[in-house]
Formats: structure tokens, sequence, C-alpha cells
């Protein structure tokens, strides 16, 4: 019991020490990088890839999201990205997403993101690397023209280019296939000159997006992590707090502007 009671003392002392050092850093930093996975948009409805919900637990991964499931089935695959699409159009950025938009009055804020969902956008925040892509574009597998949904309709059969009647896919990126080197070099570099790296509601087991923290930490950043569980990444953060990304956010969106006034 005594061994209990101290235990927890000690405990709550360096839970304490923790607490204070983050705030510490929250008050010195300048330029922060959130790096998101799909756990910040499953408060606003849009279901995570692993997990007990998860898409990977009802769906295969090599059968939707690979440029060989593409080729073979490309009617279904256009499909499930139609019904995705419907999904994101309906819903809306949450407190986490609004939160971090918010924070960009504090701070030098770049969001290095996972997402295809285009919801940091929506939210507000201005500086957005995508290493995944984004679902609102669409491109030509042939000769590579761009398309915007509004120029496509809305069918759920694959649409065929108007220039060369190349099938035209989202502009996502998929297993095996190369990340855009510009977002994934510009998302590395922000993060390798960031004072903290919050990495927020991802499973941080795809690569190489999940580099991108490693490479902050390697550099010196501060590594916060705000997951509802630990991750693959916990044992390399410096901070972490379980819990609900839309209610920490708008947490450390209170403590800063206490910090601030
Ligand atoms: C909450 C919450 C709440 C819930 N609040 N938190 C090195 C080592 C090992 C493997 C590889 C490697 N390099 C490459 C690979 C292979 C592969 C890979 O990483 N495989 C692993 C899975 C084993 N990588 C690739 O193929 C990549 N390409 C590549 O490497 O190219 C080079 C190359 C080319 C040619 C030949 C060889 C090499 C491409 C990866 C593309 C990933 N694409 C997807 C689909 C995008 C399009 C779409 O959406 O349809 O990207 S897969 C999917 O996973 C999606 C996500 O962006 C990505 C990451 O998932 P994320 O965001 O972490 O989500 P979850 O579901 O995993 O986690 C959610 C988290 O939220 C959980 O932790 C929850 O607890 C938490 N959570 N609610 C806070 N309210």
């Amino acid at each position: 019991m005594g061994h209990a009671k101290f235990k927890t003392s000690v405990t709550f002392y360096f839970e304490m020490n923790l607490k204070k050092e983050f705030t510490d850093k929250l008050k010195e930093a300048k330029k922060i990088v959130f790096f998101t996975g799909a756990g910040i948009s499953a408060e606003s409805g849009i279901s995570t890839f692993r997990g007990k919900d998860g898409i990977w637990n009802k769906m295969k991964p090599e059968e939707l999201a690979s440029f060989n499931a593409f080729m073979k089935n490309p009617d279904l695959v256009w499909e499930w990205y139609q019904h995705r699409r419907d999904i994101i159009h309906k819903t809306s950025p949450n407190k986490g997403h609004y939160a971090i938009a918010e924070l960009e009055k504090y701070f030098d804020v770049t969001v290095v993101t996972q997402n295809i969902d285009n919801l940091h956008r929506r939210a507000g925040s201005k500086k957005i690397f995508e290493l995944h892509g984004n679902i609102e574009r669409n491109f030509c597998i042939d000769c590579k023209t761009f398309y915007d949904l509004v120029e496509l309709d809305s069918s759920n059969k694959v649409p065929n280019c108007k220039k060369c009647g190349g099938l035209i896919r989202p502009d996502v990126v998929w297993f095996g296939e190369f990340l855009p080197q510009d977002q994934f070099s510009g998302g590395e570099k922000a993060a390798e000159w960031s004072d903290i790296c919050f990495v927020v509601g991802t499973s941080a087991v795809v690569y190489p997006a999940a580099y991108i923290p490693m490479s902050a930490k390697r550099n010196g950043s501060y590594i916060v992590e705000i997951n509802v569980e630990p991750t693959d990444l916990s044992s390399y953060a410096d901070y972490s707090l379980f819990g609900k990304s839309g209610d920490i956010l708008p947490e450390i969106l209170t403590e800063m502007r206490t910090l601030k006034n």
C-alpha cells in the first residue's frame, strides 16, 4: 500500500515535470509542425484505416489502394473513392482542425498531413504539405491531364480523359507509389526546422511518411504525440497526450491564449 502510494507520488512528480517542460517549450517555440493522420478526422466522421473500426479491417488495401487494383477493376476503385468523396463533402473540419488553424496566431505553423480529405485547408490552415495527395484532384493515367471533380460527372463508373481517352484516377498515393517529391521534402524540411513537432492521430506505420517525425527528432525538435492510444512512435515522443485530438488541441490553444496574455 505504502509502496503504491510512493509510486503514485513519483509518477505524479514525473508527470508534472513533463507538463512543465512542455509548457516551457510552448512558450519558447516559434516554428511548429503538425504531422497528422486519419485520427484527426475521425471526429468529423471519416473512418481511420487501422484499428477496430478501420477501413483495412473490412477491405483489403491491395484490392483498393494500389495501381494494380485500379488496373484490375477501375470501376470498383473509382466507386470506392466516389463513396469516400461523398462522406468528405458532407462532413466538416472538427475542433482539432480549427485549433491548428488558429494556432497560426501564435506560431509559424506548418501542417504535414497524410490525409487526402482537404479538411485542414477547409479549416483555414495556410501552409500545408499533403504527403498522400488530395481526393479532390484527379489525373489521366496516360497524358497526366489534371481534372477537378467539377469537371467530371458524378457517375460511379471511372471517367475517361477528354483529351486522350485514358482512364482518370484520383490523385492520391497508393501502396508501392512514390510520394510527391516536393510535398515530402517540403514537409521533411519544415519538421527538421521545427521547435515542436506534434504527431496527431496517426499509427505512424506507413513509410516514408513516418520518417518525418523521426527526422524532426534527430534535428532537435521536441516531439509531442496526441493519440487515443500508444503507437509505434510513442517511445520516440518527448511528451504524450492520450485522448481525442478534438479535445486536446483546443486545450493547447487555450493554454497558448493564457501564456500570451
Ligand atoms: C485518434 C482519434 C482521435 C483515432 N484523436 N487520435 C519501409 C518500411 C516498411 C514498409 C515500407 C517502407 N517503405 C515503403 C514501405 C511500403 C509501404 C508501407 O509503408 N507499408 C507499411 C504499411 C508496412 N509504403 C508505400 O508503399 C509508400 N510508397 C513508397 O514507399 O514508395 C517508394 C517505393 C516505390 C516503389 C517500390 C518500392 C518503394 C506509399 C504509401 C501510401 C499510403 N497510402 C494510403 C492510402 C492513401 C489514399 C487513400 O486514402 O485512399 O495512405 S494507406 C493509408 O495509411 C493512408 C494513410 O495516409 C496512411 C497512414 O495511416 P494513418 O493516417 O496513420 O491512419 P491509421 O488508421 O493507421 O491510424 C489512425 C490513428 O489515429 C490511430 O493511431 C488511432 O489510435 C488514432 N485515432 N481516433 C486522436 N479522435
